[in-house]
């Protein structure tokens, strides 16, 4: 369908700004494997530091580009199933709102205000524009939220007994888990952390400011994910030729995130001593429910590739396999879904570890932690977004693809590159290899006494790996940017390889309505998280003073009365 200028021009910004900064993003991806590997023996290269980088590489690969694609594609998914467009003002307050919030705390990053990584634990304190500029940007990619819930209500009016489009219901569970656990972190922002920053507070709880962060923080992931299942189901078994196998598993696997996705952030703080053991049970419990909705989507995408195989000639057992469209040009997006799949079924497994609290103890903040979540959110999730943004570009536009062959191959050399630097990543952290370290300043220096000869093979993996990632990225930048550049030679039109349902399953009302699942997230919401969030707040140990990024010892403050404080006025 054709879009109003406004609409696409409001997309191309949001799809380029964040594809834009990522060259920054995995520039930093590359040092730090190259840091890692004690190949640079130094606290910073370039004038930029080591946690400068990676602060600037956690935030913008895996919150601005994920939540500019998230709003980007919500527009063009709702659109295009709806047959209408959202409403342009708020969709374009919504982008500057996003923007400027990006703007306020890149100028904190980049100007090394603000190193304390995309988890901004206290008591590492930050500049105020960085807490600020963040909260602008999640405040702004909610305000289409409620647009397209207008839109929605709308079109159901008009089509009361027509199944809602199952990319529409994925896209409303998206933003509503987003909406709820935003609220979370919005409030320790602008409650707990930027008083703090700004000196009007002299301490800070910081048990509950990591509860409230992680309340959001695990949904975070689900943020990433959907928009991938989203196309998983609805374009994949088209691409592969052939048809989605059920419908209704995919409305049942996305109301089920509806329910999993929030109440299992303390999963993440199995270490931290304030909260009790029965609520890190129960959530860990939860964790291992997101199981259910995870093998629903393997086995129906497994179904459905197998239906597109057997049609494409296949014979035997698992002769499908070989009948894909792997390389076909036509059709590259078959490529960054099937990739980011396989990758996704290590990221799977390694995540079933971290879930399991005895597990845990021994992988807690080692290296096996970036070897995992790089096989989530920089495996299905990065290769399902650079895909489709080049794909809504390139369609929208009407510019054909720049050097569609290497557009083809990217993501076969991204998943070799992955698999090689989390093999790496995960056997490092397993022999205790720490993360968040520039080991080559100590333990992978051969001139430091701390040396560690037994971590060298596994941050060479890394360091591999991580090359290998580094070209396919810059990459596929030249390939995005360079169908920018292009002339429009095709008719510009808004498009997506819709996949029709195998069997024409009745609608069944219980999974075309949110009500009920709203409601029964609410309730396991206050089930899991109330008493976590009376622990964090009753028993949460002495309050933490300010510390910078760059000390170990704490900002002294005048009106500062803990011991922490008084230490640190005596050292002065
Ligand atoms: C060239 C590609 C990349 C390389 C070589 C790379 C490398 C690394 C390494 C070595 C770390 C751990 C550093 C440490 O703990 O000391 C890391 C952390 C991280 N990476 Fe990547 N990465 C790449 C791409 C990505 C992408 C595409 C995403 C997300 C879409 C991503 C998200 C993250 C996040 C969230 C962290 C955690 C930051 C933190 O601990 O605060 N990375 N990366
Ligand atoms: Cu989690």
């Amino acid at each position: 369908m054709k879009l109003s200028t406004s609409l696409k021009r409001l997309i191309y910004w949001e799809l380029g700004i964040p594809l834009a900064l990522l060259s920054i993003g995995i520039y930093h991806g590359l040092m730090q494997v190259i840091y890692r590997a004690g190949v640079l023996r130094d606290s910073s290269f370039a004038k930029l530091d080591y946690y400068q980088g990676l602060t600037l590489h956690g935030v913008i690969n895996a919150v601005v580009l994920t939540t500019f694609f998230a709003v980007a594609f919500g527009h063009a998914i709702m659109t295009f199933y709806l047959k209408k467009e959202p409403n342009k003002k708020v969709a374009w307050i919504s982008f500057w709102m996003m923007t400027i919030g990006t703007v306020m705390a890149a100028w904190a990053m980049l100007s090394g205000k603000a190193s304390v990584l995309y988890t901004f634990y206290p008591p590492l304190k930050g500049h105020p524009f960085f807490y600020l500029g963040s909260a602008l940007l999640i405040v702004g990619s909610w305000l289409p939220l409620f647009d397209w819930a207008r839109m929605y209500m709308r079109w159901k009016k008009e089509n009361p007994t027509t199944k809602t489009p199952l990319a529409v219901l994925g896209n409303l569970a998206n933003f509503i888990i987003w909406f709820v656990c935003t609220l979370a972190v919005a409030y320790e922002v602008l409650v707990l952390l930027l008083p703090w920053a700004m000196g009007w507070t002299p301490d800070i709880n910081v048990t509950l400011a990591r509860t409230l962060f992680w309340f959001f923080g695990h949904a975070l992931v689900y943020f990433w994910l959907l928009p991938a299942y989203i196309m998983f189901y609805n374009f994949l078994p088209k691409l592969a030729g052939g048809k989605l196998y059920s419908d209704m598993a995919g409305r049942i696997a996305l109301f089920l995130f509806l329910l999993f996705s929030v109440p299992v952030g303390v999963h993440h703080q199995f270490s931290d001593p304030s909260i009790t053991k029965g609520i890190k049970f129960f959530q860990s419990f939860l964790t291992f429910g997101v199981a259910i909705p995870s093998f629903i989507t393997a086995f129906t995408l497994a179904a459905s590739l197998e239906y597109a195989g057997r049609r494409n000639g296949a014979k035997g057992l698992f002769g499908f396999f070989k009948k894909l469209p792997y390389f076909d040009q036509s059709r590259y997006l078959f490529a960054y879904f099937i990739c980011g799949l396989i990758i996704f079924i290590f990221g799977g497994l390694t995540g079933m570890v971290n879930a399991s609290a005895e597990l845990n103890n021994t992988i807690h903040n080692t290296a096996w932690l970036p070897g995992h979540f790089h096989m989530t959110v920089a495996g299905p999730v990065f290769l399902a977004i650079v895909g489709m943004s080049l794909y809504i570009y390139s369609k929208a536009a009407g510019k054909r693809v720049f050097m569609p062959k290497v557009a083809v191959i990217i993501p076969y050399l991204w998943m070799i590159g992955i698999l090689i630097f989390s093999t790496g990543l995960s056997w490092g952290g397993l022999i205790g290899e720490p993360r968040r370290t520039n080991l080559g300043l100590t333990y992978l220096n051969p001139e430091h006494e701390l040396f560690t000869p037994e971590w060298v093979p596994t941050t060479m993996l890394g360091l591999a790996g991580g090359i290998i990632m580094f070209v396919a990225g810059m990459l596929f930048l030249v390939v995005f940017f360079g169908t920018v550049f292009r002339k429009k030679t095709e008719p510009a039109e808004l498009e997506f390889p819709v996949s029709e349902s195998l069997h024409n399953e009745k609608r069944v009302p219980l999974f075309d309505s949110f009500k009920p699942w709203l409601a029964a997230m609410a309730v396991i919401l206050v089930i899991a998280y109330v008493p976590a969030l009376k622990d964090a707040v009753t028993n949460p140990g002495p309050k933490a003073p300010r510390f910078a990024p760059e000390s170990p010892v704490p900002i002294s403050s005048t009106t500062n009365v803990t011991n922490y404080g008084t230490e640190a006025s005596e050292t002065k």
